[in-house]
């Protein structure tokens, strides 16, 4: 690692990428999703993909590359518009990321939005917020949100009235109580809930409203590993495969260099997977709250910080039980890695407007 800096960021992005499965939702919108996972091969899900793209940026996370090219790849979704927000980037860095992932690999004519900066732009109206609300107002979505919650809690802020158009926001997030995020043995104090972290007010306003909530965490996606022979089978794939495996076998690298590892966690990759194939993973239904306590991870030589509190996102039935629930994934069936191999090395993107 070249400066302890890139360092902190880097293990900070990693813990940003997690995802959700195919639970139960136990109110009214969670049964138009089961219903929409039950009849997908003949009615695909409308989503809206709002991602933090970092792919191609030396020591930072590939997942959400992984993620788009996914779901570019499979026939289960129709994606109506992609947003980016800050994240695993700065927003100058990851939006060109997402122009440039879209458009050579993206369906013929999906359009990218301009996000959030940071936290500071929650509720600033962007592009991305229109675009988005735009797109509600034309029809219910499904929302992929595999970055921090600022673009999507904006909407919520700017137009209220759009909660009821949102059949779920599937995000990349959450943990039980006094759950650590650790890799290997080389740094036992783990990683921060990154997307959560970054912006806890936006998960705020998301918990205000009534919106089916997913949560694809790092317990689900830490348990998926691509290792240098899956890199490699990339390599010899698609030409989006190809393009995916350079970053994926430095990042790789990188976690062998950081972890002492064989392999990565593609995290974002399983919120695509909740909705395309639900029944490889394992969600319960939990009631949810943010919680302050204790930094779980203040050491300032990975994290670069030495706050001694932080909110926390807990799933937990010991929480009251008359509050917020969240579909809440925490397995995954070991065929999950076979079939993203398979769509990320799927011959193109599947055309939005054949659909
Ligand atoms: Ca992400």
């Amino acid at each position: 690692m070249t400066s302890h800096v890139r360092l902190g960021t880097m293990v900070a992005a990693l813990a940003g990428s997690v995802c959700v499965g195919a639970g139960e939702l136990d109110r009214a919108h969670g049964g138009s999703i089961r219903a929409a996972q039950g009849a997908r091969a003949a009615t695909p899900i409308r989503v809206w993909i709002d991602t933090d793209p970092a792919v191609g940026i030396p020591e930072r996370d590939v997942d959400d590359g992984l993620a788009l090219i996914q779901a570019f790849h499979s026939p289960e979704l129709v994606i109506r518009g992609v947003s980016v927000v800050f994240g695993n980037a700065p927003l100058a860095d990851a939006f060109p990321i997402g122009q440039r992932v879209v458009e050579r690999f993206g369906p013929r004519g999906l359009q990218v939005y301009r996000g959030g900066r940071g936290p500071e732009d929650l509720g600033r109206t962007t592009p991305a917020s229109e675009a988005l609300a735009a797109a509600l107002r034309r029809e219910p979505l499904t929302i992929l949100a595999i970055g921090p919650l600022t673009n999507m809690a904006t909407i919520l802020m700017d137009e209220p009235a759009l909660a009821e158009r949102i059949r779920a926001v599937v995000a990349v997030a959450g943990r039980r109580p006094g759950q650590r995020f650790t890799t290997g043995t080389s740094n036992p104090r783990g990683h921060r809930d990154f997307n959560f972290e970054q912006d806890p007010d936006a998960f705020r306003v998301l918990l205000d409203r009534d919106i089916p909530l997913v949560l694809a965490p790092f317990e689900l996606s830490s348990k998926v590993w691509l290792t240098d022979t899956d890199v490699q089978r990339l390599a010899e794939g698609s030409q989006a495969a190809r393009w995916l495996a350079a970053p994926a076998r430095a990042w790789s690298q990188t976690w062998r260099d950081v972890f002492d590892v064989d392999g990565f966690n593609p995290f974002d990759t399983l919120a695509v997977g909740y909705l395309t194939h639900p029944d490889l993973l394992t969600c319960e239904t939990l009631p949810i709250a943010i919680e302050t306590g204790p930094d779980d991870v203040t050491e300032p030589r990975v994290q670069g910080t030495t706050a001694r509190e932080k909110p926390y996102l807990i799933v937990s039935a010991s929480l009251s039980a008359a509050g917020r629930r969240a579909t809440y994934c925490f397995d995954v069936k070991p065929a999950f890695r076979e079939v993203l191999l398979q769509r990320l090395g799927a011959a193109r993107a599947i055309d939005a407007s054949r659909r």
